[in-house]
């Protein structure tokens, strides 16, 4: 069960963040409404919510996720791999010390972010990406198997992340997409494969007994509520244009 969630608000100039998507820029007020909203679904969930202020020194800042890997022995403090968000997880890091005697770090030549890091039970996928390279995700593989946890790497050739292709949703379902369809990486996994077109969605989260969607996604929506999960579908259109998804958004523990 998680209790808490970190989460930030956007800042005025999440705007000028990095992005690939082609989509447009956000509009702030539609932003920060969306923001609420995630964050109202994540206490429908039950969770404890603990909001930073914006921070405009980052654009990207609302994409806490990507700061700390946690579970319920430690929080890893990453070291993000783009200069612009460097200095993004110090703040993190203060907060995480409130609720965590073991704190460790990704320390350079390492990188890693958050988002490449996905965890199956006792089991951790590290997603080798721009972001993270290889020395960050062997740091990772260190620590975490000091706390009981198994580890693999996955090597990534389009997505930002791991996490923007896939998530966990508890019970052996593994929701995949785009190029981890067919990586035999996943086959041992109940898969949930997701179509081209709603690809974007593959990024959702399970939190305690609720699935946290992107909204507009009806294929993907039903195969997930098939298999007897409560949806929650929250409208982040905004975060799409950064190149940010649903679980980049919050850091849950
Ligand atoms: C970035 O490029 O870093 C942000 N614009 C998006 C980060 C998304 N984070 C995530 O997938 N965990």
């Amino acid at each position: 069960m998680f209790r808490h969630a970190i989460v930030r608000k956007p800042a005025k100039n999440f705007q000028y963040g990095i992005t690939s998507s082609n989509l447009g820029k956000p509009d702030y007020n539609k932003t920060l409404i969306q923001h609420l909203n995630y964050i109202e679904a994540l206490k429908i969930c039950g969770l404890d919510i603990i909001q930073l202020d914006a921070e405009e020194k980052f654009p990207d800042s609302t994409f806490v996720e990507d700061t700390a890997v946690v579970n319920k022995s430690v929080a890893i403090i990453t070291n993000l791999g783009v200069s612009s968000r460097k200095g993004e997880e110090l703040e993190i890091k203060k907060l995480l010390e409130r609720f965590y005697d073991n704190i460790e770090y990704i320390r350079y030549p390492g990188t890693l972010e958050g988002g490449d890091v996905l965890k199956v039970d006792n089991q951790y996928y590290i997603g080798i990406s721009k972001r993270t390279n290889k020395e960050g995700a062997r740091q990772l593989a260190r620590i975490i198997k000091n706390y009981g946890f198994s580890c693999s790497t996955v090597q990534l050739f389009d997505f930002l992340h791991l996490k923007t292709g896939i998530a966990y949703i508890g019970d052996n379902n593994l929701i995949v997409s785009g190029e981890f369809i067919g990586n035999p990486i996943f086959e041992e996994y109940n898969l949930i494969k997701v179509d081209k077109d709603e690809s974007y969605a593959a990024n959702c989260i399970r939190v305690n007994n609720f699935i946290l969607i992107a909204k507009g996604f009806k294929k993907l929506k039903n195969s997930i509520s098939n298999l007897g999960y409560k949806i929650l579908e929250i409208d982040i259109s905004e975060f799409r244009k950064m190149d940010g998804g649903i679980s980049c958004l919050s850091i849950r523990f």
